[in-house]
């Protein structure tokens, strides 16, 4: 495994970082996790685009242009041999010394690893998640903007422990109204009345890739969507329910708080997003390979 540290690969085991950077120090640092399906690195501009602006709200400055980033997570994916693998791209503030003050850090520390993810059973895929809610609420954007993907997970991770102590593998966030934000570590969906609903981005969820994806498939199969609020009464009453995100894809959800959803199987139109998702994968890449690898995907 070859990893990309600081502008060169590098083997796994001399891949390391030092104890006095940042992230490690305080999590001060951005990250973003990508798909690379066949061979083709799943909507890399989108992901670049926002890991730059993660940065630039946290006040950190990414050492490289975003097309130099490109490069390098291109590189590293070729470099790897891999066609189908999902990447993790971290920047980090850097090393500085034990106080916080980022201003010491001269320079963000950059890696991109290679690797493979599997964070769901392959059975909730056809049968369906469960899901409860955390009593953790998200962070408020006045606080932290849940739009920054920060390498800060503490609030998602300790509504992550919640779920595991109920037995289940994710977790519903809801923000500081208590209305639904998102899961810890993918946005929700509902279907109610054949229409598609999802938390607005000021509901407090993170602008997920896949989040977009499904709104594009929305659009392009005519089935009407609209950001909302979403009270968790709306998600216990909805006809259908689901995850996105780009390690989980698009996953059914078929309880949530012990509330059976409606029969408690994946539903229709879960089930047409799901095959609409597997196919845009193939028409990104192939418009990616139309456009000489310029990624200028056509959304169908
Ligand atoms: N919300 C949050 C809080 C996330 O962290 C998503 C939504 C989905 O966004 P994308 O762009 O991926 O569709 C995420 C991303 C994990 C893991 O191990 C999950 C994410 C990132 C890193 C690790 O579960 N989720």
């Amino acid at each position: 495994m070859l990893i990309y540290l600081d502008g060169k690969l590098v083997p796994r085991s001399e891949a390391t970082v030092s104890v006095f950077d940042h992230g490690f120090l305080y999590g001060d640092g951005v990250f973003e996790g990508i798909r690379v399906y066949e061979g083709n690195v799943f909507r890399l501009p989108e992901h670049v685009d926002r890991l730059y602006e993660s940065a630039r709200t946290i006040g950190l400055h990414i050492p490289m242009e975003r097309a130099e980033m490109i490069e390098a997570v291109r590189g590293t994916v070729a470099a790897n041999e891999k066609t189908d693998a999902y990447v993790r791209v971290v920047v980090s503030r850097g090393p500085g010394d034990l106080g916080i003050d980022p201003t010491k850090c001269r320079k963000a520390t950059v890696v991109i690893i290679v690797d493979s993810i599997s964070i769901y059973p392959r059975e909730v895929y056809d049968y369906g998640l469960e899901l409860v809610t955390s009593s953790v609420r998200r962070i408020p954007a006045e606080s932290l903007d849940p739009r920054v993907k920060s390498l800060n997970y503490l609030n998602n991770i300790l509504a992550r422990l919640e779920a595991t102590n109920a037995g289940c593998v994710e977790a519903i966030m809801l923000n500081h109204q208590g209305l639904v934000a998102e899961c810890t570590g993918d946005n929700i969906f509902i279907v109610k009345h054949g229409r598609l609903e999802t938390p607005a981005l000021t509901q407090g969820a993170l602008a997920g890739i896949t989040r977009q994806v499904v709104i594009e498939i929305a659009h392009a199969v005519g089935v009407p969507w609209r950001e909302t609020e979403l009270a968790l009464h709306d998600v216990y009453n909805a006809d259908e329910c689901f995850l996105t995100g780009t390690a989980a894809e698009i996953v059914p959800v078929v309880t949530v708080d012990g509330r059976t959803i409606a029969d408690g199987r994946p539903g229709p139109l879960t089930r047409l997003i799901v095959a609409e998702f597997r196919r845009v994968r193939v028409v990104d890449r192939a418009c990616a390979r139309y456009a000489g690898e310029e990624l200028v995907a056509e959304r169908t």
